[in-house]
């Protein structure tokens, strides 16, 4: 038996968000896209501008009965600075900030309760944004399964490895063998 769901947030670039969660057990589909602006349709180049509204996010579909959204939203959290408004390090803009677009009820009343219980756990207030999902655009083909692809690009190596190595230091149990 399986239960899919969907997920989207973002947390800085979505190369990032994209190569922490496809390593996790029970992890269907992850699409990097854009979301939570106006503009329709929008490409690379113009959400790097900061004029869309949207953020990098990611989507994911995932098997409820393997990972609940509870721990999915637990493991972005940890796996990302919720504390930097419009910031992921380096990255600067609107672009790049924390977002939890919640697609039911339930999801949002989730992603409130795991963001209240994380509270502590930060020095600075945390400043996720929690919205309905409107439209969620794929990003360009190059975008998808980027680290995977450049994992010796220098962005990736400087940014993103380290991100790998936290998260296989505090969720070893949570990782799949293999990311295919
Ligand atoms: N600073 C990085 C971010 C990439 S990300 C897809 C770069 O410009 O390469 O926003």
């Amino acid at each position: 038996m399986s239960d899919k769901q969907k997920a989207t947030f973002g947390g800085g670039c979505f190369w990032c968000v994209e190569a922490v969660v496809q390593r996790l057990k029970g992890i269907k589909d992850v699409v990097s896209g854009y979301s939570g602006g106006q503009t329709k349709n929008p490409t690379y180049r113009e959400i790097c501008s900061g004029t869309t509204g949207h953020a990098e996010v990611i989507q994911v579909t995932f098997d409820s009965e393997v990972i609940s959204y509870e721990d999915l939203i637990t493991i972005f959290m940890t796996s990302h600075d919720p504390t930097t408004l419009n910031r992921q390090g380096a990255d600067r803009g609107t672009q790049y900030r924390s977002i939890i677009l919640y697609h039911d009820e339930d999801q949002k009343e989730v992603a409130e309760r795991v963001l209240k219980g994380l509270k502590d756990s930060f020095t600075d207030p945390i400043v996720t944004e929690i919205v309905p999902l409107d439209t969620f655009y794929p990003a360009e083909n190059y975008h998808q399964n980027y680290y995977n692809n450049n994992s010796y690009a220098g962005y990736c190596r400087v940014v993103i490895s380290p991100k790998i190595k936290k998260l296989n230091q505090m969720y070893a149990d949570r990782l799949r063998e293999e990311v295919t």
